[in-house]
């Protein structure tokens, strides 16, 4: 049986950054002649591209699983890391993405709109780019960071300029293909057609696409027969054509009542905010098999009453390809008028540019949380965390770079004042994160209130000797000498050594 996917998750991996080098450059005569570890590369995305060549997403049902490369290390000589490669996924055009939580990302309608699903990760600096005037040769380099990875919800929405609706077997495979290349399943038992079909139709210089969709049956939006849910797929057309089965021998049918049933289905179908409700829509009416003669007797016999009720009505054979070009071209008028209406109501609204969320990426703040074990000091935000993916923590010259980054930011201020005292634990990112025991480092407020007020213990405690010092040290120390060569003297004298040349 062959399958239709019109919705799937995929789970996708972005590359990750590749780490930076520490390394130092060596010369004749000059070992040691500055850093020159390189940076890692980044990390490659994944990106949605709407392609018209694309129809299905039967390919994802069958591999979800996707990633992209990850991004080179860095390396001697000032050698960065190649950037990986972008994984380009192809979905067909009227796919929207979804998250984990369902929020529509995006909706790509646009041929060739490439949508970035998966940010790869940031590749760390090598310790020549962390070189400073300060830090002249850093022994330590960052970590590339990790690729974005998660779930999303891909699902398509056919785009076509009319949808065709109609009971099972009422012919509308048929019609597509009598009107168009497309090639349908067609058979006399119903619901033959399980999923939609995409038709192009040329008449004259016109050109239109018609989708068609699965029989709709009394109760559908109830779920009978295969359902409504497949109706999505009309949600974008812009006109609808009523396919009545004129020679149906089931008992309680007929065209009129068939209408009916559908048009009260159709209208529990709720289309999404801001479309135009399905039966609010241009429509047109289609009476097919009239190459029955019961069927064209019925046929004209309820004309007149459709055509009061404000259709344009045609008769149509789809075996005999009778009343098709009549209806192509009735079809063709339709959509030209929708397509320039569309145009104007475009060209009256400000355009819609769709951008990523903005995220405040500068900010961070810390939450206390008690516990069983104290309280916990939490930090967090977009950067203190890259910060601390970044950091080599088996590299105290590393760790130590993260800290004044830390402090930069003003992060250990604000501890002090969410009450954090040394020795307070505190985490960076959320769940179990990045814990340690929090040494507040030597500038900040905390370790110089520890002295009495209006002193400063690094003041206190100046190791430099001043002049006067030193040269009193150096009379005791020739003082010392003095009285040893005196001590010698004396118990030479006394004998108690015995002369030399003996
Ligand atoms: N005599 C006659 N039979 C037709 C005509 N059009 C379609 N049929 C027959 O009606 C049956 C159903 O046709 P389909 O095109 O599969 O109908 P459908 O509306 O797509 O049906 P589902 O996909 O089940 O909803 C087939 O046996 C067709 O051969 C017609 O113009 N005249
Ligand atoms: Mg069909």
């Amino acid at each position: 049986m062959v399958t239709f996917v019109d919705r799937v998750q995929v789970h996708l991996q972005a590359g990750r950054g590749g780490n930076g080098c520490v390394s130092i450059r060596r010369e004749k005569f000059k070992p040691l002649a500055g850093p020159d570890g390189g940076n890692g590369g980044h990390g490659g995305d994944v990106v949605l591209l709407a392609d018209p060549q694309a129809t299905t997403l039967l390919d994802y049902h069958r591999r979800p699983h996707r990633s992209a490369e990850n991004g080179g290390y860095g390396a001697g000589d000032n050698r960065d890391g190649t950037n990986g490669a972008e994984l380009v996924l192809s979905v067909p055009v009227g796919t929207v993405v979804k998250d984990a939580a369902g929020e529509t990302l995006v909706d790509l309608t646009e041929p060739g709109t490439r949508f970035v699903a998966a940010k790869g990760g940031i590749g760390g600096l090598g310790n020549a780019a962390l070189a400073s005037t300060k830090r002249k040769a850093p022994g330590f380099a960052l970590l590339g960071t990790e690729g974005w990875s998660g779930s999303l919800t891909l699902e398509l929405k056919t785009i076509a300029d009319v949808a065709l609706v109609g009971f099972p077997s009422a012919g509308k495979s048929s019609l597509i293909a009598a009107m168009s290349a497309a090639r349908p399943k067609i058979a006399d038992y119903p619901f033959t057609t399980l999923h939609p079909n995409l038709g192009v139709v040329q008449v004259a210089d016109h050109r239109f696409t018609v989708a068609d969709v699965p029989g709709l049956i009394e109760g559908a939006s109830e779920g009978k027969g295969l359902g409504l849910d497949f109706l999505r797929h009309v949600e974008r057309c812009s006109a609808l054509l009523h396919v009545l089965d004129c020679a149906t021998l089931e008992p309680g049918r007929d065209p009129l009542s068939d209408l009916e049933i559908i048009k009260r289905e159709l209208s529990a179908y709720p289309v999404p905010e801001g479309q135009v409700p399905l039966l609010d829509r241009p429509q047109l009416v289609a009476l097919n098999k009239i190459d029955v003669p019961e069927a064209r007797e019925l046929a004209d016999f309820v004309r007149p009453e459709l055509e009061a009720l404000g259709y344009r009505v045609f008769e149509i054979s789809t075996v005999a390809h009778e009343g098709l070009r009549e209806l192509s071209f009735a079809l063709a008028e339709l959509v030209e008028e929708a397509r320039k209406r569309e145009l104007a109501e475009a060209a009256e609204q400000p355009r819609i540019v769709l951008q990523p969320k903005a995220v405040n990426d500068g900010g961070y703040r810390v939450v206390t949380e008690g516990g069983t074990y104290g309280t916990v000091y939490r930090i967090l935000g977009a950067k203190p965390e890259r910060w601390v993916a970044q950091t080599d923590f088996t590299n105290d010259e590393a760790v130590g770079y993260l800290a004044d980054r830390l402090q930069k930011l003003g992060v250990e201020d604000a501890l002090v004042k969410a009450g954090a005292t040394a020795g307070s634990t505190v985490v960076i990112g959320p769940g179990s994160g990045v814990v340690f025991d929090w040494e507040p480092t030597v500038t900040s407020a905390a370790e110089v209130q520890m002295g009495a007020r209006g002193t400063d213990l690094r003041v206190e405690q100046n190791e430099r000797r001043t002049n006067k010092e030193r040269r009193s040290e150096y009379h005791e120390r020739m003082d010392a000498k003095a009285e040893a060569r005196a001590e010698l003297e004396r118990e030479r004298k006394a004998g108690l050594w015995e002369e030399d040349g003996s």
